[in-house]
């Protein structure tokens, strides 16, 4: 078995944010103009006037002050309230893979590495633009790598899932550099006219290589010494779009088409899971979690990553032990993690360990222990 590293992290970043203020002044405007719409039926008492949404509340539940989108005017247009992007013909790069071909040059020159050098592409994301031919093998060819390419998707999961895809491949001697990207257009697949979640998406693109460690010539190198993935089946984040919904004849705009949670319950039942997922995994390489220096965390909600940590380290996240960065970037679904790796290691010392741990719908959990070489 060969010893294998992450080398190099890549971060697309879109180029419109939308602060809070902004985002609640749409989405206010939208409630009014659908309340004024509907004020017969309102007044019949045969439909329930939608509400305002707030900053106070968002920032208070969440953590979050802002996001990036790749387009802003439909988002923001309260008569319309998602992205509108343009239909690309079939001979020009899809918006998907232009995102990640960006990423993906930024972490191969962080690795010191050039495009051909990869043998192989994971494209992991919690959705893809289309059913196929695979976003892997249109970014392979655009970057100019060789091997081959496949996508998965396991939601918010997706990065560190195919982070052990990715080690498994290079310590086996399948591969020797892969390319693990994960572009998340979540702005097209978020329901922006839904009071309770239409503030917690962002977009954004990551990118990691991993390769052997012996080939490796990066100045920055991390020892990947495990990695632990689990899922267990909830329905309580789910989105029903897919290719089955011209057959059923379902509605392609109702709003179980788009993401949807029961962010209550979702709060209650990951943190348990995630803590003792860590614990445990740390436990196989006789590690106590505070003999972690740093964890970067899937990046949800600020209260979530807070009752981890305490319940881990008794440590507060958003400090030194956890950084935050969903404040800047919202939840990124498989990307928030991976973001907050990329912003926060360089004060680490040769010998430190980290964890980059994952959660999300699924339910899924994925932890990568990582050591700085
Ligand atoms: N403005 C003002 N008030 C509001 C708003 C709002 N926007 N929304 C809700 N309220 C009100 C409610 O009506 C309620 O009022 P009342 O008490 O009078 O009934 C009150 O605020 C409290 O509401 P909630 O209980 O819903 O609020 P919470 O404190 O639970 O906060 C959160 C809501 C922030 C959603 C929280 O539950 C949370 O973060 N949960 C965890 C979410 C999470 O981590 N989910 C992971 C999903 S990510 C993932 O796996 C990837 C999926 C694939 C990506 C999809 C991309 C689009």
């Amino acid at each position: 078995m060969h010893s294998v590293v992450i080398s190099g992290t890549g971060l697309y970043q879109p180029p419109h944010t939308i602060s809070n203020a902004e985002l609640v002044q749409a989405f206010n405007t939208y409630v009014d103009l659908q309340n004024a719409e509907h004020a017969e039926a309102i007044a019949a008492g045969e439909r329930a006037p939608l509400v305002h949404s707030s900053v106070e509340f968002i920032e208070k539940a969440s953590g979050i002050k802002q996001r990036y989108v790749l387009e802003k005017d439909g988002v923001l247009d309260p008569t319309r309230m998602y992205p509108r992007f343009k239909e690309r013909p079939d001979d020009q790069i899809s918006l998907m893979a232009e995102i990640a071909v960006d990423a993906a040059r930024d972490a191969l020159a962080a690795a010191g590495k050039q495009a051909s050098d990869i043998d192989a592409v994971f494209c992991a994301s919690a959705n893809m633009q289309r059913a196929y031919p695979a976003m892997a093998v249109e970014i392979q060819q655009a970057l100019g790598a060789g091997g081959y390419g496949f996508d998965m998707n396991v939601a918010c999961s997706s990065a560190t899932f195919a982070l052990e895809q990715a080690y498994n491949a290079v310590r086996s001697g399948a591969s020797k550099c892969v390319l693990v990207i994960n572009p998340e257009i979540t702005s097209a697949h978020l329901e922006w006219r839904d009071r309770d979640c239409h503030f917690i998406f962002g977009d954004v693109c990551t990118a990691l290589i991993v390769e052997r460690a012996d080939l490796a010539v990066g100045k920055d190198q991390w020892e990947i010494l495990g990695t632990k993935l689990a899922t267990q089946f909830s329905n309580n984040i789910r989105n029903n779009f897919g290719f089955m919904n011209r057959a059923e004849d379902s509605d392609p705009l109702a709003r179980d088409k788009t993401f949807r949670q029961e962010g209550r319950k979702v709060f209650k039942e990951v943190v348990p899971i995630a803590a003792a997922h860590i614990e445990n995994h740390l436990a196989t390489l006789d590690v106590q979690p505070a003999g972690v220096r740093r964890y970067w965390l899937h990046q949800a909600n600020l209260g979530m990553n807070q009752l981890i940590i305490k319940k881990l380290v008794a440590g507060e996240a958003g400090s030194d032990v956890a950084p935050l960065i969903l404040d800047e970037f919202a939840n990124t679904a498989s990307a928030g993690s991976i973001i907050a790796f990329h912003r926060h290691r360089a004060d680490l010392a040769e010998g430190d360990l980290g964890v980059i741990c994952s959660f999300g719908a699924g339910y899924s959990v994925g932890s990568v222990i990582v050591k700085k070489r």
